[in-house]
């Protein structure tokens, strides 16, 4: 499944897979300048057993999907996540501190 952020961030469309998506709370973190990475946080519930593989958005070159892993020491690391496995009816929330959608070559 590969999913489309519009430029709101409100709705994602088209699922060319089975799977029906449902995406609630989408924001953005404003970004300081377009030249920086911007950062969007969304919930995702799928109808069916499905995994995220991609995300596309008109408003950014390109998104990863990131997580950020805390140390001990209280250091926060990101690391890029390829995929996202969607159980069935169990929405998955990006929240601040733990997964976000990385906004690369923001054109707005
Ligand atoms: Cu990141």
């Amino acid at each position: 499944m590969k999913l489309l952020v519009s430029t709101a961030l409100a709705a994602a469309l088209p699922f060319a897979a089975r799977a029906e998506v449902t995406v609630t709370e989408a924001w953005a973190r404003a970004s300081i300048l377009a030249s920086r990475p911007g950062a969007a946080y969304l919930s995702l519930k799928s109808d069916l057993d499905d995994r995220l593989i991609g995300v596309t958005t008109p408003v950014a070159r390109e998104v990863t999907l990131h997580a950020t892993e805390t140390h001990t020491a209280g250091i926060g690391r990101m690391v890029q996540i390829e995929a996202l496995d969607l159980l069935a009816e169990e929405a998955v929330t990006l929240t601040s501190g733990s997964m976000y959608l990385m906004l690369t070559g923001l054109s707005e």
